[in-house]
């Protein structure tokens, strides 16, 4: 009798002070900096599934995917989130662009029209997230319209920011840049294609959610 009381009180008290609500963590960035690359490499490293295609072919990713209560460990620590891989975001879609990558005039057309949507679509997400993480390719110029753009949406938002420089095994990559562009942000270097620093990845990810 008394034991069942003080389950029922035990219950209670963790449905309200225990009830922690989940954590959305985005993923958000230019189109093909590989965004659904690192989520992928997230989800197989944790899940071990995939979370969706990643291709050559700019806005391959072209509506809000999300994979929930994902559990990362590190030594003692321990956190679960739920992942949220976005439609790259750009300034100009132009379908002629999806017709010199060899799509067709109809598919180009299709896709540029979605992939429109796609970022409307990623903009209007970016109030339900906790954190983002912004994926750049190491490769490219970082001071763009876009990350900007992003980026000062979510300090706007009071959003925690973690900013993945990615493609660091290709050779022209530079973190420095980078930094340089926006060096009051955590950054880290990674592969998420080979999975380079990954380690450091994770790490600096307990960092941006704790
Ligand atoms: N070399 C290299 N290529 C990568 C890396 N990550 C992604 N890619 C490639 O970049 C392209 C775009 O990747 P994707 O994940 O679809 O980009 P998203 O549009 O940001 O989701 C694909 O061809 C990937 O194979 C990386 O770490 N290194
Ligand atoms: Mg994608």
């Amino acid at each position: 009798m008394v034991m069942d009381f003080f389950k029922q009180l035990t219950k209670l008290f963790s449905n309200i002070f225990g009830k922690k609500k989940e954590i959305r963590l985005g993923v958000y960035g230019y189109p093909n900096s590989g965004k659904t690359t690192l989520a992928n490499r997230i989800c197989q490293d944790w899940l071990g599934e995939t979370m969706g295609k990643a291709s050559k072919i700019p806005h391959e990713t072209r509506t809000i995917q999300q994979k929930e209560k994902i559990t990362v460990k590190s030594k003692n620590k321990k956190l679960t989130f739920n992942l949220i891989d976005t439609p790259g975001i750009a300034t100009k879609i132009d379908y002629e662009d999806f017709i010199k990558k060899g799509l067709k005039k109809q598919e180009a057309q299709t896709r540029a029209k979605e992939a429109t949507k796609g970022v409307i679509e990623a903009i209007k997400w970016l109030d339900n997230m906790d954190a983002v993480m912004v994926v750049m390719d190491a490769t490219k110029d970082p001071y763009s319209q876009v990350n900007i753009t992003i980026i000062g949406n979510l300090v706007a938002r009071n959003i925690p920011v973690l900013l993945v420089a990615n493609k660091i095994d290709l050779r022209r990559a530079d973190i420095k840049k980078i930094e340089a562009a926006f060096p009051q942000y955590p950054i880290v270097g990674v592969s998420a294609e080979y999975g380079d620093n990954i380690e450091e990845f994770y790490e600096a990810l307990f960092k941006l959610l704790r």
